[in-house]
């Protein structure tokens, strides 16, 4: 490609993007402006860090490309880290604890903080992606949470604050051994929240289908397929579903549990 000209960059809309960082309050990343980083231990691999403590979040959260047999094949987490793998699509095999789990598209793998997690592409030389998150664990005496797998295509939805329009998966057990949860939220087109939320916990959401108008802290965001979002501590946040053809749907985590230190 050469130089950019900028004055050109800017004719065609190469200089411009719906990407917005508000630290410590919100952000919305676009996929446009993604660089890949390098992060010990991934071989093989497009990666890109996106939320962060930088940005003011308690957790890490990763985009992953795997390509041919790439991976993490050190170890990712324990010593006091938890995480999380979801597959946005493809294949992959993940470890932990001295077990294979075979992971779809829609297939994760929780690992707690004592116990680290390896895994490969597996998908017959094409790439696959996955979400990524990692979170140093809060214990709670007398409480341990345990290894977590199943595929979200094989569970139920439920409505979600008794809409019928908006659905709710909760990936992992509602037990207080666990000090977070990830959740998918699905609003069919025109569905919305009920109200404004204005919560002490943090979300890092990757959108896995359709596009929304998201507010943040009453800032009107539009949001699609492919975009994170980060919602900081308070951050006032609520969103409505756009488009006829399919559901708004993202993948978030929210701190869960706990009384705040
Ligand atoms: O669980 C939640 O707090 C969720 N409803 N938040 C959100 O979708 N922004
Ligand atoms: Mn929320």
């Amino acid at each position: 490609m050469g130089y950019l000209n900028h004055n050109q960059g800017y004719r065609e809309g190469l200089l411009e993007t719906r990407s917005v960082i508000k630290k410590d309050n919100y952000a919305v990343i676009t996929p446009d402006g993604l660089v890949n980083n390098v992060v010990p231990g991934f071989e093989d691999c497009d990666i890109t860090i996106l939320g962060t403590p930088r940005l003011g979040a308690r957790f890490v959260d990763y985009l992953v490309t795997l390509k041919n047999q790439g991976g993490n094949k050190q170890g990712f987490g324990g010593n006091g880290i938890q995480t999380f793998i979801y597959v946005v699509y493809g294949k992959i095999n993940a470890y932990a604890d001295g077990k294979q789990y075979q992971l779809t598209e829609g297939g994760y793998l929780y690992v707690p903080a004592d116990l680290e997690i390896t895994f490969e592409n597996n998908n017959n030389g094409e790439d696959s992606r996955v979400f990524l998150y990692k979170k140093r664990y809060q214990p709670l005496e007398g409480h341990k949470p345990e290894v977590v797998s199943n595929n979200v295509n094989e569970m139920k939805q439920e409505a979600y604050e008794g809409m019928e329009e908006v659905l709710v998966q909760d990936l992992l057990p509602k037990d207080i051994a666990y000090d977070m949860n990830i959740h998918i939220l699905s609003f069919k087109p025109g569905a919305s929240h009920g109200y404004i939320e204005t919560h002490v916990q943090e979300h890092g959401a990757y959108v896995l289908s359709g596009r929304g108008m998201y507010n943040l802290d009453n800032e009107w965001q539009p949001v699609d397929k492919g975009d994170y979002i980060f919602m900081g501590a308070y951050a006032p946040q609520a969103t409505y579903a756009v488009g006829l053809d399919e559901p708004f749907a993202y993948i978030y985590s929210k701190d869960a549990n706990r009384d705040i230190e």
